[in-house]
């Protein structure tokens, strides 16, 4: 068969510490190319190891050029991963024997079945796990809607994992003193193992192919060569997910692998196809990472999908200035990026995640994932007054560079919200805000947007006369002040009769009372309320527009006291995610708010999980992931929108109350 010439692009994708960012490395070192990171693995300065960003990485295997990407597992950061899932020839999935693997891998299988992206399956760290690899399968399989199959087993002595044992080929791979990979014979004492296990593979494979069924049936195996051939078909056309084995540290199963993927990647012609892209037109490429550098400006991590761009190109209707091949945070500038190619271009204002550029316009992908909503926000404001302006331009380009993040107005203060996917996340936010976009933040409390409203009924007289030299003011109402059912709002009528308010004044009034409802009696603005001009007087001469309105406002101001104002705390309907084992803990974490359990029932889309219904106030949303992801193996998220206002009473309306800074009450 003929080797495509342009490079292939595999996501590394997986739980977090399962191996991936390692993986790249020994891939990076069995192939000969510069590690990403010093030897010394002194991470960044924070002395963080945990990926948080895309790291892409080029290099050869066998005349062949290959892109990896390096992506963050945490789902905080998941929503990275989907951008060069949506990129990618091949997703590499990567997990280990630890606990919980299963329900972490739900979400990313139902991510890639559903979009019929072609993946693999590396099982890491087998070398010291001495875990049994069909019992791992088997907990995996229960998440994936393809089947996965397994192409090699492990060869052990004792309890030590030295090498793997090919089904197709039926060869064994082991470390010798001069080689790290080299074929070793297949030992007398695996013979049976390896043979139950190609016999599973192929009826794995003779389950989507009929003339493989009939000739197993009479016996006959077809040869490696075949076997290969057909392997490479099904991972094209997403009918199942090879699983290798081995352990990305100690460099065991990492060439078998690479083979692998030289042989059973597709294409950049053929995912071009997948995706539904013409092979015939102009230059097009797809960014689907972008940053924001001091000095440097925008820049657009991108896959090249159709012809060359070059330095001074134009794309999008913007002039390429600088094009980079990444590997890692160390960027080359090149003179030409190709087909197929994943390259940095420099200054394409143009540019948007996700849109497919052309070079005269972009065309906005449809499926392209969207951000899930944010679980976590806090309230800013810039640092330095002078930096007031600069801050929504600046949250527009955090944003940019991940639309994971989502930036709000609160309607009471008009505090800036910045929104993510959890404290860690809105964390590495913030720095960015000030080391990379310039413009350092505090954080406030996040805003509650209470509410109150009255219990009583009652009417009310207010008069409001000033008699100042020339010509006064003079405004007279009698209100009726009644609470109206929840979630009503606002209601006002006039019942006036003979003139005893003009008519033309009672749009004043009106306005009056509502300046009169913007803040109650306990610091918040009132809902639930109806009010009923019944009477007053006017004065020929004296009386306006404005005398009424403030007469109006007086009434309100002093009727609310009177009428057992009462506090509304909004109250949000959650739907709160957990794999089934941590349900319980998760109810809990509900009441223990104050929330209210309203069902729960099965996740259809995700094997394994559970979805929980509940009302809970706003106001213990606070914190309230950090403690569902502690309490799910850091799984957890929620959906959350408001769903109505209800009385609080006791000592925690007093809490409320009291927090209110003086000016408002
Ligand atoms: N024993 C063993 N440990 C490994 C292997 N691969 C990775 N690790 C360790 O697992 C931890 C997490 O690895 P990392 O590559 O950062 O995981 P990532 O979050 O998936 O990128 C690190 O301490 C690695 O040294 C392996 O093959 N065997
Ligand atoms: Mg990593």
């Amino acid at each position: 068969m003929k080797h495509p010439t342009s490079p292939r692009v595999v996501a590394l994708v997986g739980p977090q510490g399962v191996g991936k960012t390692t993986l790249l490395e020994s891939l990076l070192r069995v192939t000969g190319a510069s590690p990403l990171r010093a030897p010394q693995g002194n991470g960044t300065a924070s002395g963080r190891t945990m990926t948080v960003e895309l790291a892409a990485a080029t290099t050869e295997f066998l005349d062949e050029r290959w892109t990896f990407i390096d992506c963050p597992g945490a789902p905080e950061f998941s929503q990275e991963a989907r951008h060069a899932l949506m990129i990618c020839d091949a997703a590499l999935v990567v997990c280990d024997a630890g606990p919980e693997r299963a329900a972490a891998l739900a979400p990313l299988f139902h991510f890639l079945d559903t979009r019929q992206i072609p993946h693999l399956l590396f099982l890491n760290a087998l070398d010291e796990s001495g875990a049994s690899v069909r019992a791992l399968l088997e907990s995996l399989q229960a998440v994936s809607a393809r089947p996965l199959v397994l192409r090699e087993i492990p060869l052990r002595e004792g309890e030590r994992m030295v090498g793997v044992v090919d089904l197709v080929s039926e060869r064994a791979w082991g470390t010798t003193a001069e080689h790290e990979a080299a074929l070793i014979p297949l030992p007398e004492s695996h013979r049976p193992l390896e043979e139950a296990a190609r016999r599973q593979m192929l009826e794995r494979l003779a389950d989507q192919d009929d003339s493989l069924l009939e000739q197993l049936i009479e016996d006959v195996v077809p040869p490696p060569g075949v076997l290969y051939e057909q392997l490479a078909r099904a991972l094209r056309e997403d009918r199942l997910v090879p699983v290798f084995i081995g352990s990305a540290e100690r460099g065991l199963g990492l060439l078998r692998l690479l083979k692998g993927l030289r042989h059973e990647v597709p294409a950049v012609e053929e995912t071009r196809t997948r995706l539904g892209i013409s092979a015939s037109g102009g230059v097009m490429v797809q960014p689907f990472k972008i940053w924001y550098l001091p000095h440097v400006g925008k820049q657009s991590l991108a896959r090249i999908w159709r012809g060359t761009v070059a330095d001074g190109s134009t794309l999008g209707g913007s002039r390429v200035s600088g094009v980079l091949q990444p590997h890692g945070a160390r960027h080359t500038p090149i003179s030409v990026a190709s087909v197929g190619e994943v390259a940095i271009l420099g200054r394409v204002d143009a540019a948007h995640t996700g849109d497919r550029a052309e070079l005269d316009g972009a065309r906005r992908v449809t499926d392209w994932p969207a951000a899930p909503p944010p679980v976590h926000q806090v309230a800013i404001s810039a640092e330095k007054r002078s930096d007031d302006v600069k801050l929504p331009g600046a949250l527009a380009r955090l944003v940019e560079e991940d639309p994971s993040l989502s930036v709000d107005q609160d309607p009471d203060t008009q505090r800036l919200l910045l929104g993510g996917q959890g404290e860690l996340h809105l964390r590495e936010a913030l720095e960015r805000l000030g080391t990379r976009m310039r413009v350092p933040v505090v954080e406030h409390p996040l805003p509650i947007p209470y509410r109150e409203t009255i219990r009583q009924h009652g009417s009310h007289h207010a008069r409001y006369k000033r008699q100042s030299g020339g010509h006064g003011q003079f405004g007279d109402v009698v209100v009726d002040v009644r609470p109206l059912p929840r979630g009503q709002g606002f209601a006002f009528h006039s019942a006036v009769v003979g003139g005893a308010v003009p008519r033309q004044y009672i749009p004043a009034v009106e306005e009056g009372v509502l300046e009169g409802l913007r803040r109650g009696p306990l610091g918040f603005s009132v809902v639930d309320v109806a009010v009923t001009l019944t009477g007053g007087t006017y004065h020929s001469v004296d009386s306006s527009d404005q005398a009424f309105r403030t007469a109006a406002r007086l009434a309100m101001a002093e009727a609310l006291p009177r009428l057992e104002p009462v506090l509304l705390e909004p109250i949000l309907r959650v739907e709160i995610h957990v794999p089934r084992e941590a349900t319980a803990r998760a109810q809990r974490l509900v009441t223990g708010r104050r929330g209210q359990l309203l069902s729960f029932e099965a996740n259809l889309e995700l094997p394994g999980w559970e979805i929980i219904t509940a009302y809970l106030p706003q106001a213990e949303l606070k914190g309230f992931i950090v403690e569902l992801r502690s309490s799910s193996a850091g799984l957890g998220y929620y959906v959350a929108r408001h769903d109505h206002y209800a009385e609080l009473m006791g000592r925690h309306a007093e809490r409320v109350v009291s927090h209110q800074p003086m000016a408002a009450r």
